[in-house]
């Protein structure tokens, strides 16, 4: 068969670019090379339909054991009783767990995606909001955090089955225990989406969820820095709500309900590829060189805002105690979709993202999210972090002037140089 230079071609240009700019999108990352290795190995081509020792196909024993080990390291990395490695993403897991708990016209309360929420969290335009019957709370005008006097008053009003808290551009810490209060109180379960912060949850930089939320689902891809992918967790396992009894009359345990949720509910045949490289993911978490990488992640995030709070920048909540933050653009006099453009024009990549009580279009913004895990995988630290931000303000403030737009670009990409991505590709 004749190599297909077209595409190959394609995503030489992808390496390219990817070496030469400034990555400042939150929910990216660089992959370790096993780990990219392994996304593309002959497990692709195995249907493993079903689950470790409990297949619907033959020939599975070796995929049983590299989903085995992905599963048995997740469960390590949180010390946890539960894991299902399946879900082809974070928004497939959370379908699936919503399957598992939930009946269509159910009330489910989330933070509003324009508030930093997710679409899969109640959206309107999403299975979540189409299914169930969505509420949102809101974080608060003055200071940007949670509210949660408004979470417990629109639980006690709507009585949600299910609490979702997690959130997509949110950059402070979440109070899991006053939100599993008021859930117990209104009779509703909580699951946290922790697909932003996992990894510094998983390095104990960040509240644990599992202590306090019934279930909690991640992304692989972003701070844990993974292939493409989601899991479903828990921390301790219980007998499900609805008193579903398998064949023999037995009540199932959560664990199976989310099994069958994930499949055969919402999925077919596992990407058993992909489990092998979350398996090895897993297993550079559980390295003390992943734990330097986490604290380095807080404190370059750290560093990044005082950068930008020293040049004038509003960030929402002040701050940041994970990985990202979000700016308020509406005092330097340019709109996100503005922002995100003339950046991409010198080679740095971030996207634009609505603020909390915004007055512009999700197409517009006035807001730009900013997130450091791409850079600290690079090798940056703190003190990278003053070139990265006087870049970005040089091009925000010159945002008309092609000149300085293409001066930035150039030392971009000779800044960029000294950090060296993937050289296994020559
Ligand atoms: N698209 C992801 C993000 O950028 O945060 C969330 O799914």
């Amino acid at each position: 068969m004749q190599r297909d230079t077209l595409v190959f071609d394609l995503i030489k240009q992808e390496l390219e670019r990817q070496r030469r700019g400034i990555e400042l999108i939150a929910s990216e990352n660089f992959t370790s090379l096993q780990v990219m290795q392994a996304m593309g190995n002959v497990m692709t081509n195995k249907y493993a339909e079903g689950y470790p020792g409990r297949r619907y196909y033959g020939g599975c024993e070796i995929v049983d054991q590299t989903e085995q080990l992905a599963i048995d390291r997740l469960k390590q990395i949180f010390n946890i009783e539960y894991a299902n490695v399946q879900p082809h993403s974070g928004a497939q897991a959370n379908a699936a767990l919503m399957l598992s708990i939930l009946q269509p016209g159910d009330a489910i309360l989330g933070l509003d995606l324009s508030m930093g929420g997710h679409l899969t969290h109640g959206s309107a335009v999403n299975f979540s909001g189409k299914l169930y019957k969505p509420h949102f709370y809101t974080v608060t005008r003055e200071e940007g955090l949670i509210d949660y006097e408004m979470l417990e008053s629109k639980a006690r009003e709507v009585k949600p089955k299910l609490i979702i808290c997690g959130a997509s551009a949110y950059s402070r810490d979440i109070d899991y225990k006053r939100i599993r209060t008021v859930a117990d109180e209104v009779g509703a379960f909580v699951m946290a989406d922790i697909a932003h912060p996992a990894g510094l949850i998983a390095k104990g930089l960040l509240s644990s969820p599992f202590e306090h939320c019934q279930f909690v689902t991640s992304t692989t891809h972003k701070t844990l820095r993974g292939p493409r992918g989601g899991v479903i967790m828990m921390g301790k396992d219980f007998e499900n709500p609805f008193g579903l009894k398998d064949v023999k009359g037995n009540i199932r345990m959560m664990s199976n309900l989310i099994d069958m949720a994930v499949f055969p509910g919402t999925q077919g045949g596992p990407l058993e590829h992909v489990i092998a490289a979350k398996a090895i993911a897993f297993g550079e978490i559980l390295t003390d060189e992943y734990t330097v990488y986490a604290k380095q992640v807080q404190s370059n995030a750290q560093a990044m805002a005082k950068a930008f709070v020293s040049r004038g920048y509003k960030i929402i909540s002040d701050g940041t105690d994970n990985h990202l933050m979000l700016i308020d653009l509406r005092n330097k006099n340019i709109s996100g979709k503005k922002a995100e453009q003339v950046l991409g024009h010198a080679d740095i990549t971030a996207n634009k993202n609505m603020v909390p009580y915004d007055d512009k279009s999700a197409f517009v913004t006035s807001g730009i999210r900013f997130g450091v895990p791409a850079i600290t995988t690079r090798g940056m630290n703190e003190a990278h972090m003053e070139f990265v931000v006087n870049a970005v303000d040089t091009v925000l403030m010159n945002a008309d002037d092609a000149n300085t737009l293409s001066k930035v670009k150039t030392e971009v990409n000779e800044f960029m140089s000294q950090f060296i991505l993937y050289p296994e590709f020559g």
